[in-house]
């Protein structure tokens, strides 16, 4: 029977080396979420490199039979390539690019290369584990070249794209030196997906003026085959947060959180260390609503989690002292002996505080200078069983093209910034549980098992639209 095969950068499972010997932790992430239901199913499985450098082939041996155990299939990548393809080419050249910080993408031959090399190796082990019959779905900016060579590979198999993060306008892509081969490589798949409609437009422009393949209605016909480009926005376990939210465990923490704050109302702040998320424009401008409202000081806080992300890249490590600079002067000007205007933590939370976080919180501050989707806005959402709470959200986040009842801001407008903190906190009751209850409606319907069954009911239709054509 024909089975389907997951592909990402990381697996769903993350192995740890410990005293005691390797450890097997789930990764919580909201694509394993979302696929999870899929590749446990009727001989599917997931390829993917579980985070671990093996020292030798008996210790590969056994993590790759520990891990076959739950449908899933290594790829062991070497330190030298983790630096080069994954630090390097992905998060140094591609990822700041496709998020529009055009001045900080690295060009460097040897880690395209790297790049390239890489991808082929998780070509070699999706063809292992792949029949013709079966149906591959590659995900993220870390596998752009893959769709193209399992084509090679593979003519006649069923092969779909997924891109987590922004694609950026054809001015931005026309700058890099790789652009035409990974146009190409993501062209191998029968489908491309995006979160949003813009995202999906700049590609087909690209692929237009740099292949010279024009679309109609989102089908590109290459010489050999047709490929179908749509929309597909991402959403949560809706049910997985409210319950998280509303349960005993969160409860707890709340009033533990509460018992400390006082009477403090709170704004939350929640991000991985990076500086497409916005975090230092946030910290300006809630300095610059206490500066404007005064009477404010002393009953609100901004509880910013930011968690340890890439802090080995220049860029990461400058962004942190910024922050934790800026906290400083924030604290250093307004604090008094008992309200602390910033509570910031360096750190991840689990996932029963996080559920408490998100219930606490009256704000939520979700300002990213570009982000593909941010899961976190949904989870808040979620999160609010009695629809009180206010969403603050970037208009280039692409969750602002679905949750239209946030209040939608321009990231890098402090001024703006700071208006719409005072706006939600003085936002009548009624007034929040009708935007909250109308977001509600939609997180909780294009939830991400409607996501992945979407898409994957669209790969059948996109494979069988060619094989009509291939037969007419
Ligand atoms: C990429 C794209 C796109 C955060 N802090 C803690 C914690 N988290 C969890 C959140 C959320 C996830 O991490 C972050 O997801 P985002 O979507 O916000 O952002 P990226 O990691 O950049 O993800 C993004 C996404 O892919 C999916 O396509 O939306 O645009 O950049 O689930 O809850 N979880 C726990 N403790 C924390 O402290 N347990």
């Amino acid at each position: 029977m024909p089975k389907t095969i997951i592909v990402s950068n990381r697996l769903p499972t993350k192995v740890l080396r410990t005293p005691d010997g390797l450890s097997f932790q789930p990764s919580e992430g909201g694509l394993a979420t979302g696929l999870g239901s899929i590749y446990r199913q009727d001989g599917n499985m997931w390829v993917g490199w579980p985070g671990l450098f093996v020292e030798d082939e008996s210790e590969e041996g056994f993590v790759r039979t520990q891990l076959a155990e739950d449908s899933m299939a290594p790829v062991f990548l070497t330190e030298q390539e983790i630096h080069d393809y994954y630090e390097g080419f992905s998060n140094g050249t591609l990822w700041p690019m496709f998020h529009y910080f055009a001045q900080l993408p690295v060009f460097d031959e040897a880690l395209w290369e790297a790049y390239v090399t890489v991808n082929q190796k998780f070509c070699q082990a999706v063809l292992a584990q792949a029949g013709p019959e079966d149906t591959i779905w590659v995900h993220d900016y870390q596998l752009l070249l893959l769709p193209q060579m399992l084509r090679a590979a593979r003519p006649h198999s069923t092969i779909g794209f997924f891109l987590h993060i922004p694609f950026p306008s054809y001015e931005l892509i026309r700058i890099l030196p790789w652009r035409r081969e990974l146009l190409e490589g993501m062209l191998g798949a029968d489908l491309i997906g995006f979160h949003t409609f813009g995202y999906m437009r700049h590609f087909l422009s690209s692929v237009a003026q740099l292949l010279g393949l024009p679309n109609q209605h989102g089908r590109i016909e290459t010489p050999t085959r047709s490929v179908l480009v749509d929309a597909f926005p991402m959403g949560i376990d809706y049910e997985r947060y409210a319950q998280a939210a509303a349960s005993e465990a969160a409860q707890a923490h709340v009033q533990e959180y509460r018992a400390a704050l006082k009477d403090v109302r709170v704004i939350l702040s929640i991000d991985r260390l990076d500086y497409t998320k916005g975090i230092a424009q946030r910290l300006r401008a809630f300095a610059l609503l206490l500066q404007r409202y005064p009477e404010l000081r002393g009953h609100v806080s901004l509880l910013m989690v930011v968690v340890p992300s890439r802090d080995q890249v220049a860029q990461y490590a400058s962004l942190k002292e910024e922050i934790d600079e800026l906290v400083g002067r924030i604290n250093a000007q307004y604090r008094t002996i008992s309200w602390n205007p910033v509570h910031y933590f360096y750190r991840a939370f689990p996932f029963d505080e996080l559920a408490g976080l998100y219930r606490l919180a009256e704000v939520a501050m979700v300002t990213p200078m570009r982000d593909g989707m941010n899961l976190v806005a949904k989870e808040f959402v979620a999160s609010k069983a009695d629809q009180r709470g206010v969403l603050i959200l970037s208009e280039r986040a692409g969750a602002a093209r679905e949750l239209a009842d946030a209040l939608i801001v321009n990231p890098t407008d402090t001024g703006q910034l700071a208006e719409a903190l005072h706006e939600a906190l003085v936002m009548p009751d009624e007034e929040q549980e009708h935007r909250m209850s109308n977001m509600q409606a939609l997180v909780k319907r294009y939830n991400v098992f409607a996501w992945s069954r979407l898409f994957m009911e669209r790969l059948a239709y996109a494979k069988t639209q060619q094989l009509n054509l291939a037969t007419a």
